[in-house]
């Protein structure tokens, strides 16, 4: 942590400290299933160390982290569901986001159409 501030409530899930359910880690990114899941498969992934709020923060100081993102929301489609999905980052507190540590929701399996929700 490059900083002093408490930890978010993902790295303290990456640290091992609140239970989740895993379905993938690398040595920067985890991906656990969402505690109030959204869709039949909702899967948050997150960088493991919680030094950017959002998404365009992440993008402007670490676009290689936001790739290895990318990249485990689409192991977690394949894996979980049929590797179809949508990539939901809320941005800023009006748009839904609760918590900032910057997050991907993996929304996957049997999603309605033309929905965004
Ligand atoms: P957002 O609203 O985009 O900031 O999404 C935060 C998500 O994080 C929300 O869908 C619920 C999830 N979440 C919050 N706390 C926990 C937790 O302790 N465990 C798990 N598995 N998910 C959590």
């Amino acid at each position: 942590m490059s900083e002093t501030r408490e930890p978010t409530v993902f790295e303290r899930i990456a640290a091992g400290e609140i239970p989740a359910r895993i379905v993938a880690e690398t040595d920067r990114v985890i991906a656990f299933h969402d505690i109030a899941p959204q869709a039949p498969v909702h899967v948050v992934v997150t960088p493991r160390v919680g030094d950017h709020r959002d998404v365009v923060e992440l993008a402007a100081a670490d676009p290689a982290l936001l790739v290895e993102l990318v990249e485990v929301a689409q192991r977690v489609a394949g894996e979980l569901a049929d590797g179809d999905f949508r990539l939901v980052f809320n941005t800023g507190a009006g748009a839904g986001q609760t918590v900032f540590h910057v997050h991907a929701h993996v929304l996957a399996g049997g999603l309605e159409e033309g929905t965004l929700a």
